[in-house]
């Protein structure tokens, strides 16, 4: 069942769990054209998350800082277009949280190896922040950090396990979030590692 866990922000514990077979065929599908990369921050660091893209536009992240691409820097072609079983996935989710009609135009893969992590961040580099951004959770669990709308708020942790999907909307959409280190592990579906896939409409 939908559980509100702050205004516009709805956990859909094990939404997934019975499409995990076809989710994970379609995620390995948009790896074989867009390989994971660690990308490096607008001050050079390289992210301890691995990422990839598929949709008609990718997140990317370089010296120059911080946007949304229609072609992979990497090979110079589009990302790969968004399986079916992905937008299902993240249109269903929105809908049962609240937003119909939710489109996405972009899907940000994550990989966290243990001790990967996500440093405190609002997500603002998408058109329309009426959107909301649906969050995909599979293999290693993670405790998610969940702040407020100023950087110094403290943020409360979340348990994050497989087969959880988030939906951040309304007052939720630009709160302050990140992931703390994911721990040592090893999951059937994801090996050792975490997956989390954000769709987003960037456009
Ligand atoms: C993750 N990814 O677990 C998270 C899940 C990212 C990112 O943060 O930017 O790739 S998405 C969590 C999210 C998105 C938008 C708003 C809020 C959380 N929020 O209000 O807390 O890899
Ligand atoms: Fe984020």
């Amino acid at each position: 069942a939908p559980r509100p866990i702050a205004p516009g922000a709805v956990l859909l514990p094990g939404a997934a769990l019975g499409d995990v077979p076809a989710l994970l065929t379609a995620i390995r599908s948009v790896l074989a054209r867009a390989p994971w990369r660690q990308m490096l921050t607008r001050g050079g660091f390289r992210m301890s998350v691995a990422m990839s893209n598929c949709g008609a536009l990718g997140w990317v992240s370089d010296r120059r800082g911080y946007r949304y691409s229609p072609i992979d820097p990497d090979s110079g072609q589009p990302w790969p277009a968004m399986p079916a079983v992905l937008q299902d996935l993240a249109t269903d989710s929105a809908a049962r949280a609240g937003f119909a009609g939710f489109v996405p135009d972009a899907c940000l893969i994550n990989r966290y190896a243990p001790g990967a992590r996500m440093a405190l961040h609002q997500d603002r580099d998408e058109a329309d922040f009426s959107q909301p951004i649906v969050s995909l959770s599979l293999g290693l669990p993670a405790v998610f950090l969940f702040g407020g709308l100023e950087r110094s708020d403290k943020p409360g942790r979340i348990p994050l396990t497989h087969g959880d999907v988030l939906v951040w909307g309304g007052p939720a959409r630009l709160r302050f979030h990140g992931v703390l280190p994911v721990g040592d592990g090893h999951h059937p579906a994801t090996g050792a590692c975490r997956l989390n896939l954000t769709f987003r409409k960037a456009g």
